[in-house]
């Protein structure tokens, strides 16, 4: 399936129905009354955020959504029917935004969070609320008003408690299976990822989201490999877990690896840095890997950064990381508390 994360939408809500003009008639009343009903308003159109639909696909490929028109108002006072709102179901996490203007509209991050993005039009009043004491038949009705219409962007950024980020090839998708329920591909080449994966972490009395993002290269920032777009969706998280690849095979500097990674961070958003961070240097179940951990991990905690030597293929390591992240979010919750 494909995973969009961006797409722009036309909306056009409902018109009101028009209002009626209309006279009772009816055997031995010779001269009836108005009787012309109102029209029925427009239905609205919303946006929902559930939790079945997982990307903004649907949206991509059908970017047209209308809600239906109220009703004319019809006689003997017969109000037109209302037209049905239409409710367009989004992934959660997404942002909506006003396409010529580019403001916010609304951030849909809970589960069932409505907002109403096009309101149906009025309906007109039909010729019977015309009538006072001195016009008791009047001949004109409203027209409805039409409904809203306009052109919005919706952008998709996940929800995650802590973000995977490494080169490609460093472990992330394996990680991610590792400790939670999700099941991405996994493969010995660059770039297996191409979408974010998200899975639940369930660790001792802790339940945390952990999102797996495509790998990121040097140059990143410029649209090197992947480019940086899928940052965000680690621009909602509250940790950043670093995955540095310690093989040989590499043949980088795992240091210089690091440093590279902080640096396409920062040039996407200095807010990443931010964040909290821990650094996991991976892969340590190879020997060669081991040695080369050493030093690593030095240099990492000297930048005053959490650092674990661990594997994400046997698990060696991997209860310490999840302890450190369990903590570090728990300390967040009670920074943010005292606020
Ligand atoms: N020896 C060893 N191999 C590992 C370890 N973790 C991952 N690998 C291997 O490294 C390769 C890449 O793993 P992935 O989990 O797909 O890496 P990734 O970071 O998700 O890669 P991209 O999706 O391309 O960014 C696979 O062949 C894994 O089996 C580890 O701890 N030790
Ligand atoms: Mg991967």
């Amino acid at each position: 399936m494909d995973f969009i994360d961006e797409c722009k939408i036309y909306l056009k809500a409902g018109n009101g129905g028009n209002g009626c003009c209309s006279f009772r008639r009816e055997k031995y009343v010779p001269k009836g009354g108005p009787d012309g009903g109102d029209g029925g308003s427009g239905g609205d159109i919303i946006l929902k955020a559930s939790p079945h639909v997982h990307t903004l696909l649907d949206q991509r490929y059908h970017p047209h959504y209308k809600s239906e028109r109220g009703r004319h108002g019809q006689g003997k006072n017969c109000t037109g029917k209302s037209g049905q709102d239409l409710v367009i179901n989004v992934p959660i996490g997404t942002l909506v935004r006003d396409l010529q203007t580019d403001d916010i509209i609304a951030d849909l991050v809970k589960e069932g969070q409505c907002v109403i993005v096009a309101r149906g039009g009025a309906g007109g009043k039909g010729n019977a609320r015309f009538a006072t004491s001195t016009m008791q038949a009047p001949r004109y009705c409203e027209p409805g008003s039409p409904g809203e219409e306009k052109d919005f962007k919706l952008e998709l950024k996940l929800l995650a408690d802590v973000g995977l980020v490494g080169f490609p090839n460093a472990g992330k998708s394996t990680f991610i299976s590792r400790v939670s329920s999700a099941r991405p591909k996994i493969a010995d080449y660059p770039f297996t990822t191409l979408v974010p994966n998200l899975g639940m972490v369930r660790w001792k009395d802790s339940d945390f989201v952990m999102a797996d993002i495509p790998g990121i290269i040097e140059g990143a920032h410029k649209g090197v490999g992947l480019g940086l777009r899928f940052l965000k969706h680690i621009e909602r998280t509250r940790l950043i877990l670093y995955l540095v690849d310690m093989s040989a095979e590499t043949q980088r500097d795992p240091r210089e690896e690091f440093v590279i990674l902080k640096k396409e961070l920062g040039s996407y958003s200095e807010r990443l840095l931010d964040l909290r961070q821990i650094v996991v240097l991976n892969k340590c179940d190879l020997a060669e890997a081991k040695e080369r951990a050493k030093e690593a991990v030095a240099f990492i905690k000297d930048q005053g950064y959490p650092c674990f030597a661990a594997s994400a293929l046997t698990g060696e390591g991997l209860n310490n990381i999840l302890d450190e992240i369990v903590r570090e979010l728990n300390e967040g919750k009670v920074a943010q508390e005292h606020l």
